[in-house]
């Protein structure tokens, strides 16, 4: 079958909306028929003091956010310290860009980790950080990430990659990593034999097109790497930043969305619904449009619970298993690069 084309893809958001939910359920279940992959694991957010100024952001300290924090290795090995007992698999640890605590505190915890706990999949530092690093302490891409591999990092998260329309990506994030570089580190992290996922933040003041074009700069690079595991749409929260959207994207376009990235991402085996961003009951109907991995329970989330979502404090995990059985998907716990654990 011939690929989806730009202008194929902006048509689709003209179709009837169960045509679309239907063709990319087919394209789901080709690939993992009722399967829903979800992860146990701990999103940990150790500062949010920032040189960089998104007009999204409200996780980041600033006028609308003055409480600064910075955590030390003492405290985020507390949050790890029984790690095992609570059934987790994963770390996923992602930092503002704190130009005060020095490349250690970025790098050393990941060894301190992976020295307690081996077995323990850490997936940390987006590209938009290792830009920061590599500015910041005068070293190349190269080099942050072949210190991320020696100090034990196992993926990268998908964070930073908001919208890689370059006029967009100006006016909500001017100054931080740009998309080139963005698409260039995760190349170089690809090239080294390892695995990231890709995130695409919408409905805020992008269209249509910028978010077609973002999939394809997707499907381009992972044509050439092979090294994206995920995309994962995240929707766009409201609340404490300075983006100032006043009206939230309809549940429609949402899974519009998604039913058409999962077509054209036709080389990108899975497609994240990130129940932080889109809601929880959205997420379960979003199965029916593609999607085939609800994340995991995450236990405590700082970025996006900043801005309105409601996903501070994760979600316990018999809940979890039990709303994907209720909406008819398998939930099978996975491992972070999707080896499958557990059908529950
Ligand atoms: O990069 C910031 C986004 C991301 C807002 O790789 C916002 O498995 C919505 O990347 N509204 C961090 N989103 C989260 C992230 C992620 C999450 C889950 C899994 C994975 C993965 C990655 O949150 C940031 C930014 O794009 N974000 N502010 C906001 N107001």
């Amino acid at each position: 079958m011939s690929r989806i084309s730009f202008e194929e893809a902006l048509k689709m958001y003209e179709m009837d909306f169960f045509d679309l939910a239907e063709m990319a359920d087919k394209k789901r279940k080709e690939l993992h028929d009722k399967k829903t992959y979800f992860n146990i694991n701990r999103h940990i957010n150790p500062t949010n003091v920032c040189k960089d100024v998104c007009k999204f952001c409200a996780y980041s300290a600033s006028r609308k956010n003055p409480n600064q924090y910075t955590m030390t290795h003492d405290e985020i090995m507390e949050i790890v310290k029984d790690i095992d007992s609570r059934g987790i698999k994963e770390v996923h640890i992602v930092s503002a860009h704190n130009p005060n605590t020095g490349l250690e505190w970025y790098l050393e915890v990941f060894k301190k980790i992976k020295t307690a706990y081996p077995h323990l999949h850490v997936k940390a530092l987006t590209a938009a950080e290792v830009h920061f690093l590599s500015e910041e302490y005068n070293k190349s891409y190269d080099e942050i990430l072949d210190l991320m591999v020696e100090n034990g990092v196992d993926s990268m998260p998908g964070g930073g990659a908001e919208i890689f329309d370059e006029k967009v990506r100006d006016y909500i994030c001017k100054g931080k990593v740009t998309s080139a570089q963005w698409l260039e580190i995760h190349k170089k992290w690809h090239q080294r034999g390892k695995k990231s996922n890709v995130t695409m933040l919408f409905g805020h003041v992008e269209n249509r097109e910028h978010r077609i074009d973002h999939m394809m700069r997707i499907r381009d690079l992972q044509d050439e790497t092979g090294g994206f595991n995920c995309f994962i749409p995240l929707v766009y929260q409201t609340e404490n930043n300075f983006l100032n959207v006043k009206k939230d994207i309809t549940a429609n376009e949402i899974l519009r969305t998604m039913a058409i990235s999962r077509l054209v991402l036709d080389n990108v085996p899975n497609l994240k619904a990130y129940w932080v961003t889109s809601t929880v009951n959205l997420a379960l109907i979003a199965q029916e449009f593609g999607a085939n991995d609800m994340d995991g329970t995450i236990e405590k989330e700082s970025i996006n619970s900043a801005a309105g979502a409601k996903s501070a404090n994760g979600m316990k995990i018999d809940e979890f298993v039990q709303l994907i059985k209720n909406s008819g998907f398998t939930p099978v716990e996975r491992d972070s690069v999707y080896n499958e654990i557990k059908v529950w």
